[in-house]
């Protein structure tokens, strides 16, 4: 029996992931460094300082640490304008009825993002009264595929990891839900390790899920 449900943020609550592809964009710009979606791909769900040197190696530039520190807080700076404006509006489809149906059938809920920004996100897009427990992204010690963060959100709600499923759109994150030991859900077609693929969040019902998880 499911008894809590782990969520990823950016690319399955909201799409943030398009605000970083931007912001990565400009940044890469600012650097000379060739970046495009397909590049991005490999940033998804991989942290903010991580994400910066996987774009320094791919533009064979070197920079102090004095440098990175600066750029990535500079990527940071163009992120926070975009989200700034972010609505109830940009919940992803089918989410809010998703984690609303989990919330009345009793199961717990929390947030696994990687994202530093994730508090912010989720009180513009009003679903805080929706997670019981946030992980706090500055306390990990390692990111995703670790599992670190599916673990410590298991342990917030309370529940095993063996009653957890965790609901992921990269590759790092299932790759992390299923270290973690935890029946993984996919949202995107390309994520063949999930144990339940959908296409896409208008796909996810708790009764599918329970009937799957068992
Ligand atoms: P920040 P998730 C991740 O969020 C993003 O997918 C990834 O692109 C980003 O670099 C990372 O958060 C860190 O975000 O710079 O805001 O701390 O998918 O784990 O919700
Ligand atoms: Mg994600």
């Amino acid at each position: 029996e499911i008894r809590g449900v782990l969520f990823d943020l950016d690319g399955v609550i909201t799409d943030t992931a398009e605000y970083h592809f931007e912001a990565w964009k400009k940044l890469a710009e600012e650097l000379d460094i060739p970046f495009d979606r397909e590049f991005n791909e490999r940033l998804k769900g991989v942290g903010r300082m991580e994400s910066l040197e996987l774009i320094l190696t791919h533009g064979e530039k070197e920079l102090s640490e004095t440098e990175k520190d600066y750029f990535a807080s500079k990527k940071n700076d163009h992120y926070k304008t975009m989200i700034a404006n972010i609505t109830p509006n940009d919940l992803l489809p089918g989410i809010l009825e998703f984690m609303e149906e989990i919330k009345e059938a009793g199961i717990k809920t929390a947030l696994a993002s990687s994202s530093k920004n994730a508090q912010v996100v989720i009180e513009r897009l009003e679903i805080t009264h929706l997670l019981d427990e946030v992980v706090d992204a500055a306390k990990l010690e390692r990111g995703k595929p670790d599992p670190e963060i599916f673990l410590k959100a298991a342990e917030q709600i309370n529940e095993p990891a063996t009653a957890c499923a965790g609901v992921e759109d990269a590759q790092a994150g299932v790759d992390a839900i299923k270290e973690a030991g935890m029946f993984a859900v996919g949202v995107g077609s390309y994520l063949k390790k999930a144990d339940w693929i959908v296409e896409d969040t208008s796909q996810l019902k708790l009764k599918t899920l329970q009937a799957k998880f068992q």
